[in-house]
């Protein structure tokens, strides 16, 4: 084993510790080699690092403050940040958010303007042009552009439309669908207020009679659209009643289509929904509604219905790589193979996610595996040692391996994508052969995954405990390489790993499965976050849902969504494995399991298997 590191050693003194301080990784097999220069004494006093420790401490305090509406940490925090940073800017955007809603303005526009702008999120830019709208009645561009959108936004965002609404500059026609679109998301007092606003309040008993106002086709959309309303029986019924009855205006009752049309498709119910958007006002539509939408057509295989939806989206969905995959199926199933190709070519281009991954299959070529750039030097990576922010990352990262402490850790992970945001390609990969050699694995894929031409494979597929997991994986009969790419989205190797519902581990185990697990491998006692436990645990666990789901999509679904939602969501016909999972209803769970699987086709090929992604996600039975 070699020695800790001066900024082991220093983060272990301060710590008044010297159990728990990490030693140097071993390498896996197919990783990069530690290089003994790249743990060179840094250039550190320990009150330097006492000093970051310290203003950790003050920034948890300020955020803590920051929630109880105390805006006196906030302030002493932010003076004495000595240059702009990660954790500054998060105390900030959390002061102006609370600063905002207490509407003090003079506070609010000091702060604003040092934030810096890749920092402003859209509720503190919400909140900017609320204030400026309080004082000078003067409409921005924001509060018409959010008031055309059919997105659910901020609650300030809200706040900002209903105050434009008051001053009378905005559309009737944009300002009363943001009415809808509030019902539709269940923010009811928002859209009262807006309501209010445009001078024709709601009726105290929503869901009545439409009477030829706005207010009362409101009411009226709301007995359709709210989420209790479209889950209850009979609104189909409903619209169509009204419909007839001439009582919505056309915007209105396309508005109600649109809400319905999504609902139905989340509910897996394609045909009903399909038969909605096809009478939904395509203009209204968000995002989420338009691929809702493909998606419908999708798993019922209409190609011709799902080629003409992906055609009529907003560009910028055209151009993700789902939708150009899907696309460029629905062409080549219609005989359009050259635009077909074209789109293949575009998704494949778009690197290295589940869509390029089969859109390059479709192409018939390889998965490429080969690093195409050279190492880091030693040198490169001792360059990045002397970036201050990648410094103040590291002491944090340390200290948090003392003891266990995940904020630590994120507030480290935050000031090291800080620290990289403007890196050079390979300056990104130095870091990520740092970030890897000392155990910083999160950061180390973060980084690697960030470059576009140079690229490093064993480090964007780390590989670390290889022994544990092919040994385990081996135990209850499942592909290491599955293994792989489930651990890697569930903590990106991250042993103490957390999620916000109680999920431990390297495997994201929840309390109630662990038990589950254990009573049925007879551990008596455990600890889920010991990592081979953890690691043991974990594999069963998913040989288990394999065996009775009978298929690895399916199974990586119940993983993390449980076993029988994975098994409700499959169809009453068997369906591609691809189309199976992005109609998948959970947005994380759609998301996990594209991104699972996309990263077991890659440790597959890193590990010398045979098969294509295709093969891999298969056809899922019928139910
Ligand atoms: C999974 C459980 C399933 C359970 C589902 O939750 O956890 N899997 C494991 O513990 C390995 O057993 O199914 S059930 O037994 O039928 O209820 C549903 O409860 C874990 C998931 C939850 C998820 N990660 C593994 O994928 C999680 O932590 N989500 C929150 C993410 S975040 O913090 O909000 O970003």
């Amino acid at each position: 084993m070699q020695k800790p590191s001066f900024l082991q050693a220093a983060s272990c003194l301060i710590l008044l510790t010297l159990i728990g301080c990490a030693s140097t990784p071993q390498p896996p097999e197919h990783a990069v080699q530690a290089d003994d220069s790249m743990l060179l004494p840094q250039v550190r006093t320990v009150q330097e690092a006492q000093w970051i420790l310290d203003d950790y401490a003050r920034y948890r305090q300020a955020l803590d403050a920051v929630k109880n509406n105390d805006d006196l940490l906030p302030m002493q925090y932010l003076a004495t940040q000595r240059a702009e940073n990660a954790l500054a800017d998060a105390v900030r955007v959390q002061w102006l958010a609370s600063l905002g809603n207490r509407g003090q303005w003079e506070m609010f526009a000091e702060q604003y303007n040092r934030l810096p702008e890749r920092a402003r999120t859209q509720n503190v830019r919400c909140y900017q042009d609320l204030m400026t709208i309080t004082h000078s009645k003067t409409v921005s561009p924001l509060a018409r552009e959010l008031a055309r959108s059919a997105d659910n936004l901020p609650a300030s965002c809200g706040q900002l439309i209903t105050a434009a609404a008051f001053t009378g500059s905005l559309d009737g026609q944009d300002a009363w669908r943001r009415v809808w679109v509030a019902l539709a998301y269940n923010k009811i007092s928002e859209a009262r207020a807006l309501a209010q606003a445009l001078g024709e309040p709601l009726p105290a008993r929503l869901g009545g009679d439409p009477d030829g106002t706005n207010a009362g086709a409101a009411s009226a959309l709301s007995g359709i659209i709210t989420p209790t309303a479209r889950n209850a029986a009979g609104a189909d019924e409903r619209l169509a009643a009204l419909e007839a009855s001439g009582s919505l205006n056309a915007a209105q009752a396309a508005f109600a289509h649109g809400i319905l049309g999504w609902s139905q498709a989340r509910d897996l119910n394609m045909a009903g929904a399909l038969r909605h958007f096809q009478a939904a006002d395509l203009k209204a539509l968000n995002d989420d509604q338009w691929q809702w939408y493909a998606r419908a057509a999708l798993r019922v295989q209409q190609w011709p219905t799902l080629d003409r939806v992906i055609a009529a989206m907003p560009p910028s969905l055209q151009k993700d790589p789902a939708w150009q995959y899907w696309r460029a199926r629905a062409l080549s199933a219609q005989q359009y193979t050259a635009q077909a190709q074209t789109l293949y070519q575009n998704a494949a281009a778009s690197g290295r996610n589940f869509y390029a991954i089969l859109a390059q299959e479709a192409l018939n070529r390889a998965l490429d595996v080969t690093n195409n750039a050279p190492s880091a030097s030693a040198a490169q990576v001792e360059q990045i040692l002397q970036d201050g922010a990648i410094d103040h990352a590291l002491v944090l990262f340390q200290a948090s391996l003392i003891d266990g402490d995940r904020d630590m850790r994120v507030a480290a992970g935050l000031q090291w994508r800080y620290a990289v945001r403007d890196y050079g390609e390979d300056a990104l990969l130095a870091a990520a052969q740092l970030a890897y050699q000392r155990q910083f694995y999160e950061m180390a894929i973060y980084s690697a995954e960030r470059t576009n031409h140079k690229l490093n494979f064993q480090l964007r597929y780390l590989a670390p405990f290889r022994d544990l997991t092919e040994r385990y994986a081996g135990e209850v009969g499942v592909d290491p390489a599955w293994v792989y790419g489930l651990i890697r989205q569930e903590s990106r190797f991250m042993i103490g790993a957390k999620s916000r519902v109680g999920a431990s581990g390297l495997m994201q185990i929840m309390p109630a499965t662990a038990q589950h697990i254990a009573r049925n491998i007879g551990l008596e006692s455990y600890d889920v976050n010991h990592m081979e436990t953890n690691i043991q645990m974990g594999t069963w666990y998913l040989a288990d849902i394999n065996r009775s789901l009978g298929d690895e999509v399916l199974a990586t679904a119940g993983y993390n969504a449980g076993p029988s939602r994975a098994r409700r969501w499959q169809a009453s016909v068997p369906l591609e494995g691809a189309i199976y999972a992005e109609t998948i209803p959970f947005n994380e769970t759609r998301d996990y399991v594209k991104k699972v699987m996309a990263n077991s086709a890659y440790y597959a090929k890193l590990f010398g298997e045979q098969g294509t992604l295709k093969q891999r996600l298969g056809t899922v039975a019928a139910r």
